[in-house]
């Protein structure tokens, strides 16, 4: 294959970690044998398999037909119904579950609650009641600005039980995005908080919402619940308290029976140009989706304590703090704050004193606590783990390792989750008591998935030959549409290939069949005519003994076609010295070859993100050709990252 197609690789990563006995004895599926045998077989009759997992949840009326496929519009379990929130919740009650935990909760200030099933039923009914009462009805989008608090599941599946579509708006994000989001969803309600905790300050959400509001919206009710305390305005006619309505109205609320394919929820993820784009799911698929990958990928039993540590603005957020642990009657702990407050070792303390058993996070975490020192983590006994999830970016190999022994005490499998918002639920993992894991290999494809790496005519390529990563197949979870544009739909995920869904990644798979996210197709890099993932590069830099963290793009070069600059942030005592540059430039060289050796290294004290964690290349390119940064940055988690980023040029 010519080089202007496909993406080399360079990096290979040979450690193998099979899942321990100890682990597949007590696993649902527990041999690779076995995993083999379940995944041919959903590829090979898609329905079927489907079907079988949709039993699991209630469904008011049967399905006619499983699927409905004309490409690019699938409809899932076609004439069925069902309602979420009765799934969630309702379901449970009839078994010993009513009352076990359904929501374990800290504030960031050190409050703890617990809501059982019975009693996040009866919240959910009732603020179902409120919505009513304030005229929001089937079909009405609904904006949710809340921090991770059980407030914002209970408004979630209270929409759900109505059949009112939420969208929720990240905490962190400004008044424009709030506006912005109203806008294009035409929510005629929004729910929101005074304020939420965040590094021992407050963030001003009602202040937010009261200038994204002003001039005008299509919002005509406001429902605010008093977290912080902080003294806000009430637009008299339009705001009201969540506690004063519940006053006025019953606990009593039967779920609506919604057609499979009605509107779950938007969720808007952020595009390189042009606005936000509101992902559309809907209720049957996404929820079997969901429910399955629960349960095979986190291997829940009864028992677990499992932790997502997303914060409900994110998809991960919906899928895995709320519907998936939910449905599946697990108890999902949740956390408002910061991962270092009052100090870095808070998540490892809240795991110990909840000995919880399942952590799913990210690689951003993962990265900054390797940089806080391990010393946080060796003052908690963290052996109540037995399972942990990475999602969000590639996982570097080395913070992989170090997940694995300082966090996991070399005893628990690691499932490293590729998926994305459009994708509604996890679509390449390993499954833990079957699949042995390749440190920074999402490893291979979730049943009914059919995944592959292919070059510009579509045809896949051969092993470790990169490429983009293409899925062949609809999947119940999918996204239906671009709320409001179909086009954009068309073009942006289902024109390159003509039928399958272009995932917008590149990847490649090993001789094993492994899957390797090597980046955003956006960020490759051609260096002198070789196409270079973003992924392995900075792998390389972090596996230096003084590099936290890095960031690789291409700058413009008359000679090579694109230069290679690497952003880096330093562990706590490394000097940003220029020696050091030379030092980290070699090390590439040594590890993946020269062709990567980065033209540039620049320090940087911390790199620009999204509040879900990822690292925003597209910014770092504009900084490093010297260009103004343009295009949507309402996604971006701190501000003052990219005034310094400048301030270093
Ligand atoms: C769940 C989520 C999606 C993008 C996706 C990838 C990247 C996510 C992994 C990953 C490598 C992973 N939804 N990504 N998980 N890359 N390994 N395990 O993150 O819509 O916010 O982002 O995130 O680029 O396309 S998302």
């Amino acid at each position: 294959m010519p080089a202007e197609t496909n993406i080399e690789s360079h990096l290979i990563e040979k450690r193998v970690f099979k899942p321990s006995a100890e682990f597949k004895r007590r696993a649902r599926i527990s041999s690779f044998a076995e995993y083999e045998r379940m995944y041919r077989e959903s590829i090979a009759r898609p329905e079927k398999f489907w079907a079988r997992e949709a039993k699991d949840l209630v469904w008011r009326k049967k399905w006619d037909r499983v699927l409905e496929w004309k490409s690019p519009f699938a409809k899932w379990f076609v004439g069925g119904k069902l309602n979420v929130s009765e799934n969630c919740l309702d379901q449970h009650l009839h078994t010993f579950r009513r009352n076990k935990a359904a929501i374990i909760w800290e504030g960031e200030p050190g409050e703890k609650r617990t809501l059982t099933y019975q009693q996040l039923h009866r919240e959910v009914c009732r603020f179902a009641n409120v919505l009513k009462r304030n005229n929001v009805g089937k079909g009405d989008r609904v904006i949710i600005y809340l921090p991770t608090i059980p407030e914002a599941a209970v408004a979630m599946l209270a929409c759900a039980r109505i059949g009112a579509v939420h969208s929720v708006v990240f905490g962190g994000f400004s008044a424009e995005s709030i506006r912005e989001r109203i806008s294009d969803s035409g929510a005629v309600a929004l729910i929101t908080a005074d304020g939420s905790h965040r590094r021992g300050a407050i963030v001003q959400l009602k202040n937010n919402v009261d200038h994204a509001l002003s001039g005008g919206t299509s919002v005509k009710r406001v429902i605010v619940f008093r977290r912080a305390g902080n003294e806000i305005h009430m637009e008299p006619g339009r705001d009201i308290w969540w506690h004063r309505e519940l006053e006025y109205v019953e606990a009593n609320c039967e779920p609506e029976p919604l057609d499979a394919e009605h509107p779950l929820y938007i969720l808007y993820t952020s595009g390189s140009t042009g606005k936000p784009k509101g992902i559309l799911h809907t209720a049957g698929g996404y929820l079997v989706g969901i429910h399955s990958t629960m349960k095979y990928v986190f291997d829940l039993r009864e028992d677990d304590l499992y932790w997502c540590t997303a914060d409900v603005g994110w998809v991960t957020g919906h899928s895995y703090v709320v519907y998936g642990p939910l449905a599946a009657g697990a108890t999902t702990f949740m956390y408002e704050g910061a991962p270092n407050w009052p100090e870095p070792d808070r998540f490892w303390r809240m795991i110990e004193e909840n000995r919880i058993t399942i952590l799913y996070t990210a690689p951003t975490a993962i990265r900054a606590f390797i940089r806080w020192g391990d010393s946080w983590v060796k003052k908690h006994d963290l052996s109540s783990l037995r399972l942990l999830g990475s999602v969000g970016e590639p996982i570097n190999p080395e913070a992989w390792m170090w997940y694995y022994n300082v966090i996991g005490g070399g005893r628990c499998p690691i499932v490293d989750t590729w998926w994305q918002t459009e994708t509604g639920g996890i679509m390449i993992t390993p499954l833990p008591g079957a699949i042995p894991t390749k440190p920074g290999s999402a490893t291979l494809p979730f049943f009914g998935v059919d995944a592959a790496v292919v070059d510009a005519h579509g045809a896949e390529v051969g092993a470790n030959v990169g490429g983009k990563l293409i899925i062949r197949k609809p999947w119940p979870s999918m996204l239906r549409t671009i709320y409001g544009d179909t086009e954009r739909f068309r073009k942006q995920y289902w024109s390159e290939y003509p039928g399958e869904y272009l995932t917008g990644d590149g990847a490649r798979r090993d001789k094993d069949g492994y899957f390797w996210i090597v980046g955003r197709i956006d960020d490759v890099l051609n260096v002198a005519g070789h196409r270079l993932g973003t992924s392995e590069i900075e792998s390389a830099l972090v596996a230096h003994a003084k590099v936290a963290e890095a960031a690789v793009v291409g700058r413009p070069d008359e000679i090579k076609g694109q230069a290679v600059v690497a952003f880096v942030t330093l562990k706590g005592d490394a000097k940003p010295k220029a020696e050091l540059k030379t030092e980290l430039r070699d090390h590439v060289g040594a590890q993946i070859g020269a062709i990567a050796k980065p033209d540039e290294v620049r320090f940087a004290e911390a790199l620009p993100k999204t509040r879900s964690g990822k690292i925003m290349r597209r910014l770092l390119k504009e900084i490093a050709t010297g260009q103004t940064v343009s295009g949507d940055i309402t996604t971006l988690e701190d501000f003052s990252v990219l005034a310094k980023l400048r301030e270093e040029e």
